[in-house]
Formats: structure tokens, sequence, C-alpha cells
């Protein structure tokens, strides 16, 4: 079953969203998202310039050999133009396996491990009461699991709290440049606390709360904010620290019980190699479309699942459909999933991609649909043409640049 085309597909339904689009000579068509976000159009050149040419031809049932054969044979190795270009061919190839031999992707994967998904939605508010009754709006949409963000008293915008419709972008001040946005870390820690202690009173204690930090703490101050947390349950704090310093997480470990989750910008297992084998973390985020694609995300799962490590792959709407339905396939199988992050896509995008998944009782299940069960309109693709934007860049109030 040789691959007789490959398409890149650039297309901005409210977003930007990069996607391979593989056929086979016989007809059968699979889908790989690769989208990274800020830097959309180098992605889509390294998949049209360098890796089409290597495809054409090839034998499409041979996943685990194209992995190796895109990943050793570029000697140039990880990084996230790299690995969000494999991984699109990957999800591609597990789509068209999918659809050859009549079954959804899950059941190639071993069967299901569940019956469905736990997902964790999104709740942002400019204070604490509207924070709390944004959670509130979610449980009763069905939801169990809940991440909370809050605006930051004497801080114009905060992480999290946008302004927008859902699936939108941050909205920058210059039309196709980065939106700026500031931070006071001491402001930060003062909120927090008070946020979660609120919830937990007013939501009771079964209710899953999570939180994402984004990067922008030290280990110190990050200890300090789990220690302060604890009394509230939480399900994780997120990227409490940028991770680049794997053993940073080791002086947050001996401070704090609060569970720990980190990994959405990592693209491969050396990312958390150490995070994982160590026991710095308790739930790992990389996801199918940054991290090499299904076959590389089993991996991590594997090691993790050795050290106590849950997965909760990022799902922001910066993900396309196709990597959210091929992350469902992933969840729905794999032993130690933990979470799946879910924010709904813009109409515009869900018409795009039109999808077989379906959320019901704060859970998420693939369908039944051979492959990953999602497809492309490229006539309505390309009624949405590319539209430079940016992630937002922070600084603190001095105007240091610092992590968004
Ligand atoms: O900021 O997807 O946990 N989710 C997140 C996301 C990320 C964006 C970045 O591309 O942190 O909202
Ligand atoms: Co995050």
């Amino acid at each position: 079953m040789k691959i007789a085309d490959a398409k890149v597909i650039v297309c901005s339904p409210g977003r930007n969203f990069v996607t391979l689009k593989l056929t086979t000579e016989d007809g059968i068509t699979g889908l790989g998202d690769a989208t990274l976000n800020g830097r959309e159009l180098a992605v889509a050149s390294y998949l049209q310039e360098h890796l089409v040419p290597l495809l054409i031809g090839r034998d499409a049932r041979r996943i685990e050999e194209t992995w190796h054969y895109l990943y050793k044979g570029a000697y140039w190795r990880r990084g996230p133009v790299t690995m969000t270009a494999i991984a699109a061919v990957d999800t591609a190839l597990w789509d068209i396996q999918g659809k050859g031999l009549g079954v959804p992707v899950y059941q190639l994967l071993g069967g299901r491990a569940r019956d469905s998904v736990m997902v964790y939605g999104h709740a942002n508010g400019q204070d604490v009461a509207a924070t709390v009754e944004a959670v509130a709006r979610t449980v009763a949409a069905g939801y169990r699991a809940v991440r909370a963000q809050c605006g930051v008293p004497g801080l114009p915008d905060t992480y999290g709290v946008g302004h927008g419709k859902p699936g939108a972008i941050y909205e920058p001040a210059v039309k196709g440049m980065p939106s700026e946005s500031v931070w006071s870390t001491e402001k930060y820690l003062e909120v927090v606390p008070k946020l979660f202690a609120k919830l937990r009173a007013e939501l009771g204690p079964d209710l899953h709360l999570l939180h994402d930090v984004h990067h922008r703490l030290t280990p110190i101050e990050a200890a300090r904010l789990g220690k302060e947390l604890e009394p509230h349950h939480l399900f994780w704090l997120e990227d409490p620290v940028p991770a680049e310093l794997q053993e940073g997480f080791r002086l947050i470990r001996q401070h704090t019980v609060t569970p720990l989750a980190t990994g959405e910008v990592f693209s491969s297992i050396y990312d958390c190699q150490q995070l994982i084998t160590e026991q710095l973390i308790d739930y790992i985020r990389t996801t199918v479309v940054h991290a090499g694609g299904l076959t590389h995300l089993r991996r991590i799962a594997h090691l993790a699942e050795l050290h106590h490590v849950r997965t909760g792959a990022h799902g922001a709407t910066d993900l396309s459909p196709v990597c959210l339905a091929a992350a469902l396939h992933f969840d729905l199988s794999v032993h130690n999933f933990g979470i799946q992050e879910y924010m709904p896509h813009s109409a515009e995008t869900d018409r795009v991609f039109p999808h077989g998944y379906r959320f019901s009782d704060g859970a998420l299940h693939p369908g039944e649909a051979p492959g990953l069960g999602v497809e492309i309109d490229e006539a309505l693709a390309a009624t949405f043409p590319y539209d430079r934007a940016y992630l937002p860049t922070n600084r603190k109030l001095d105007g240091t640049v610092h992590s968004w």
C-alpha cells in the first residue's frame, strides 16, 4: 500500500492550523496535525520541502520503520519543528492503517483500557468571584475536572483569562505581531491560594481542580505555592517552573505533596526522562502533535507507567481536531492515562474538520469510525487563508522579558 500523494494544508478557521494529508495508491487518506502555534510555516515548509519527497512511494503500513527513517535519517534530532513534522506523518499513517483494516485506531493500540476519557475544561474569571462562577458553570456543563485561572489584582491581564470567544487567539495591539502582557509573581502568589480556598469551600471535595502556572515561577516560589495549595487538594499544579532544568523539580518535590504536571512544550522522551525516572512529576503532558506522534507518545507513556507517572495530554485549541482525535485514541488505550485537556474548538474549526468524537458526562469518546474518525473539508479550509499570529510575550513590571 504505497503513499501516492502528500499534501500540506494550511488554513485559519479562527486560528492557524497545518494539516498533512496522505493518500495511498488505493485511495485511502490519512490526516496528521502539524500545527506549531506561532511557527506554523516552519513546519509546513519542513514537511513540504524535506519530508514529502521522502514519503511518495513508501509503504504506508510501515509506521515504526518510517518513524525511525525520518528521525534518524535527518541526522539532526529532536526539536519542536522536526518532531511536529514527524508527528504529522506518524499520525496520518496510523489513520491510514486503521482505515485500511476497518478499525478505529485505539483497537490497533491494544484496545480500550477504559470506556471513555475523562477531560478537564477551562474556567477563567477577572477576579475570584467571577472565577468561582465560571467553574460552577463548567461543572453545570457536565465537567468533573476544571482548570481555574483567575485575574491578578493590580495586573491588567493574566495568563488564561482571555477576552474572546472559544478558540479565539490573543488579540495583539498591532495586527500580526505578538500581544504583550504584564507579570508580577508577588501579586500572583497572593491571589491563587485565595481562589482555591474559595473554590473548595463553595464547590465541595469531589470536583477535580487544576491550575496552570505557565512556567512563571522559580522552584522555591513554586514550592511555596504548592505548599499553600495543599489543603485544597489540587488534581495538579501545571508547569510550575520552566522545565529545561529538569532537576529544578526536585526542589519543589522536597517541599510539597501537591501533584505536579508538565511537558506540553516537550518534543521527545529525552525532555522528560529525568522527570519521569526520578518521579519528580505526577503527570506528563506531552501530546501527539508536538512529541513525535502516537508512536513516540506511547514510548513516553510506557516509560511513565514504570515510574507511577500518568498521562495528561495537552489539548488546547491550538492543537487541531486531528490531534485531539489522535489523543483520544491514545488516552482510551494507554493503561496509565490520567486526564485529557479539552477546550472546544470554534464552530468554523469544527466545520473544517468534521469529526466523530463526542463529549458526555465530563468525558470524551473518539467514536468507532475506522482510523482516527476525523476528516478535513479542503474546499472550506481554502476559504480561511493563513493569517500570521503569535503567542503573547510577557514582561515583569520593570519591563524584563518573562516566560508567558
Ligand atoms: O498556552 O496551547 O494547558 N494549556 C496551555 C495552553 C497553551 C497554548 C500554547 O500553545 O497552557 O493554553
Ligand atoms: Co498549560
